[in-house]
């Protein structure tokens, strides 16, 4: 039955144009790196609920995540928050993850949670806290070299609640300085991803409040830093994948924070909410893969793809899988987009025909591809199904409850 679905499904590619073999070997490339917090208790800012099984320190956390890899065998990296994955030697922690056959991937530092920060960590007035949250990027920088990474990704919550409350072009330079000293403590082949989001904590003004600031203070600090684009950090009706085509253009969009969002920061399941948003981003990206610009190429091999979501009533384990199986299946379509029709389509001016060839790569089914690129691949072609019967679930149920939150 399924040798005969993938048969169909390759006379229907072929006579689209498709060169189904090239969409395998793409599919087998893809990575998407998993976040650490995303396997421990996470809640609102009314309720964690506790629940069995999460894992109660960082070492535990990555052998959940390497549950999401043994399943999917795209997921080989394991993004930490410092200092939620705070651990005394940084050394064995990674021989931990390389035991267990992953890697650890972005470091990000968290600068929002001690309270010195609470009225900003980088941008503070006071300069002694402006200190402290430099001295700890520093730190992330020592982190990601014991540990072999190369992505630093950065995230703020600085920001202000009220008109007036502090001096926004002095908060602008004092992260400036702060983030140059950090540039220059960069190796090399290190990176530094740069968030940014339009509210919350801080509800009045946020310091990088979107990607035009991030891109500018990319700018200003040298090609090492790129712009991080977290799906959920946006207003009701952004353009993302419009950010995405421009900012790849200027080279600079270094990785993606993936997940769902309805009305604010909700940090959904990836694909649950608007999988079509997130169809038409790998369209852009899939498309500066094939520009004819050398840089443009380069910018849009080199994104990094990471999940950042928040379990809060849904089983970690499962909603990761479930959320990793979003992003290929969205991928796998844009990969079935014929970008030679659009570009036709686009020579003519035939604007139905361009839009008509983008959607309807979207409408196939990619069941058949995804079950043979995973048996290629020798994991399960149904990961979910696969991971439920294989008892991990019950195993970790002997941690009980009360696990690390975040
Ligand atoms: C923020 C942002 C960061 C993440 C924190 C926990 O909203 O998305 O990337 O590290 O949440
Ligand atoms: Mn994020
Ligand atoms: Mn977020």
């Amino acid at each position: 039955m399924q040798d005969r679905a993938y048969a169909l499904f390759e006379e229907q590619q072929k006579a689209r144009g498709i060169d189904v073999e090239a969409v395998k070997a793409k599919l087998k490339a893809l990575k998407v790196e998993t976040p650490s917090w995303g396997y421990a208790d996470q809640g609102t800012r009314f309720k964690t609920f506790q629940k069995v099984g999460v894992p109660r320190n960082t070492f535990e956390k990555m052998e959940d995540a390497a549950q999401v890899h043994k399943y999917t065998g795209i997921c080989p990296a394991v993004a930490i928050h410092i200092p939620w994955d705070k651990v005394d030697d940084y050394s064995v922690l990674k021989r931990h993850v390389s035991d267990l056959g992953i890697t650890i991937g972005a470091i990000n530092p968290n600068l929002f949670q001690d309270d010195d920060y609470m009225l900003g960590s980088v941008t503070n007035s006071n300069a002694a806290v402006r200190r402290k949250a430099t001295d700890h990027l520093l730190e992330c920088v020592e982190i990601a070299r014991t540990v072999g990474s190369k992505d630093i990704s950065m995230w703020f919550a600085d920001g202000t609640n009220y008109p007036g409350q502090a001096d926004i072009r002095k908060r602008v330079h004092w992260m400036h300085e702060s983030l140059k000293e950090m540039y220059g403590a960069l190796d090399s082949d290190m990176r530094m991803l740069i968030e940014y989001k339009f509210f919350e904590p801080a509800f009045y003004h946020t310091d990088l409040a979107d990607w035009g600031m991030a891109f500018n203070m990319a700018n200003k600090l040298g090609p090492q830093a790129q712009v991080l684009v977290d799906t959920g950090h946006h207003a009701q009706g952004t353009n993302i994948e419009h950010i995405v085509a421009y900012l790849i253009g200027e080279y600079k969009l270094g990785g993606f924070h993936f997940n769902s969002r309805k009305y604010a920061d909700d940090d959904l399941i990836v694909g649950s909410v608007n999988p079509y948003e997130l169809f038409l981003i790998f369209y852009q990206i899939l498309d500066a893969i094939a520009d004819s610009d050398a840089k443009v190429r380069q910018t849009a091999e080199g994104i990094a793809y990471m999940i950042d979501q928040s379990h809060n009533i849904e089983e970690k384990i499962p909603a990761m899988l479930r959320s990793v199986m979003n992003v290929q299946t969205q991928y796998a379509k844009a990969l079935l987009i014929n970008l030679d029709e659009v570009k036709d389509a686009q020579e003519r001016q035939d604007v139905l025909g361009a839009e008509e060839a983008v959607r309807s790569a979207h409408e196939m089914d990619v069941t058949p591809l995804l079950y043979a690129v995973r048996e290629e691949m020798g994991v399960p072609v149904e990961p979910l199904k696969a991971y439920r019967a294989s008892g991990y679930g019950e195993k970790i149920a002997a941690r009980g409850k009360g696990g690390a939150s975040w």
